[in-house]
């Protein structure tokens, strides 16, 4: 199921700041009721990130692109000419920060008159000819397009790699369920297309954990391997959220969530080593943890298969400032769930730029979709790389990062491993920069 955030426990341990200094504490106004505009909103982060620069109506909201250094690469790589795919909930055609970036052409929904949840809207059965199931019915796939490719065009956000061409690819119904035989689908039609990179900031329903030794969801797993493996044979370099559950994917104990389909069906289940969340731990995807404005995300899945973190945001790192160290990207101008009204903008959270909609979240699925955009950028520079040659060099040009040192003992995520190789880092923070120097 995507994820957009978790709602985190309040964490009073101050952690070694290993990213981004950011303002003094500054409590935002009350709450408004009303969305942000752009040039409120911009003074609001000029007081919370007064490190952060860039060259869009938002850009000084922008400390995750600060932190990866994405903007120092655009000199060299904007991920023009490049074929990223989205496999989440659809795209928004028509924000205005996607204008021209995405290749209706090739978009496609893969949710079935079959697919439990879905809105009626969605369902395409196969059909790519339907473009209208691909538009955005909530707004998490559209935050994700819009970090990766959101365009340098003086409103808004600038994302990752602002010249980069958007494939929306809906796997997940607009009740946020992204079941495994949409997710392969999507997978196998990225690699029959040849696409550069997929992000899938989610984990493949309706199990958290894909058992091997239990009949009915070890084949799902071998599907959804054969069909990751399947695109990964084109060039597709596949990058993956790590997940929201708090915890470490080498050392799992307890499931409590799934099946998460049919209602009320989940049962507390011991979970080892056997049991696989997909696709995060898929052999070859390049798996995102998720870091705040300090350290680790309170809610970030670490452990081995982690390749290196990014900004995923985490509000208990930053209560006081504006958006509260989560991320600002785009949000969907059709989303029919609510959230935008009785969520984002009731609590300081909903801007509106250039007529587009932008709102501040966190989790794991904001921090993969950086890692997508500098897959895009090496991509652009290295046409005929290998996917696994340019997950390797994402790894390589990571800054490396230590365990933090002054994390709690009660915690049941503890990190191992010494700098630029640790079990809650990978091999350290996405460096955009980097990453376009070679
Ligand atoms: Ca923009
Ligand atoms: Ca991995």
């Amino acid at each position: 199921m995507t994820r957009i955030e978790t709602i985190g426990i309040a964490s009073s341990t101050v952690l070694a700041a290993v990213m981004l200094l950011v303002g003094s504490v500054t409590p935002v106004a009350a709450a408004t009721q009303a969305v942000i505009d752009g040039p409120t909103a911009a003074a609001l982060c000029f007081t919370s990130y007064p490190e952060v620069t860039g060259p869009d109506e938002l850009s000084l909201c922008q400390w995750d692109m600060e932190v990866i250094n994405a903007l120092a690469a655009h000199g060299t790589a904007t991920g023009l000419g490049v074929k990223v795919g989205v496999i989440d909930g659809g795209v928004d055609f028509d924000h205005p920060d996607l204008l021209d970036a995405i290749d209706e052409e090739l978009s496609c929904s893969f949710i079935y008159s079959t697919t439990p949840t879905a809105d009626p809207a969605e369902v395409a059965d196969g059909d790519c000819s339907n473009k209208a199931a691909v538009q955005d019915l909530e707004g998490h796939g559209t935050h994700v397009a819009t970090t990766i490719g959101g365009r340098e065009n003086g409103i808004g956000i600038v994302g990752v790699a602002p010249e980069a061409t958007i494939v929306g690819l809906k796997a997940c119904t607009i009740a946020g369920f992204c079941f495994a035989d949409s997710v392969a689908a999507a997978l196998r039609y990225a690699g029959d297309m040849r696409l550069d990179v997929v992000n899938l900031s989610l984990f493949a329903d309706p199990f958290l954990y894909f058992c091997a030794n239990e009949a009915g969801q070890r084949e799902v797993l071998k599907d959804l391997r054969d069909a990751a493996r399947y695109a990964q044979q084109r060039g597709v370099v596949i990058v993956a959220a790590a997940g929201n559950e708090a915890d470490d994917l080498g050392h799992p104990t307890t499931d409590e969530i799934s099946p998460d389909w049919p209602p009320d069906t989940a049962e507390v289940r011991r979970v080892r080593n056997n049991c696989r969340v997909t696709p995060a731990e898929l052999p070859g995807v390049v798996t995102v943890s998720a870091s705040g404005v300090n350290t680790l995300a309170i809610y970030s899945n670490v452990g081995g298969p982690v390749d290196v973190t990014a900004p995923g945001g985490d509000a208990t790192q930053a209560p006081a400032l504006f958006g509260s160290g989560r991320v600002l990207a785009g949000w969907s101008s059709t989303d029919a769930t609510g959230s935008w009204e009785n969520i984002y903008v009731p609590n300081n959270r909903a801007v509106e730029s250039g007529g587009g909609r932008y709102v501040w979240i966190a989790g794991t699925s904001m921090a993969s979709p950086h890692v997508a955009g500098v897959a895009a950028l090496i991509r652009e520079l290295h046409p005929g790389m290998s996917q696994g040659a340019v997950a390797a060099l994402i790894r390589q040009t990571a800054t490396p990062l230590a365990c933090p040192e002054d994390w709690p003992e009660d915690e049941e995520r503890q990190c191992t491993g010494g700098l630029g190789n640790t079990s809650f880092f990978g091999k350290g923070m996405v460096n955009a920069e980097e990453a376009a120097a070679r």
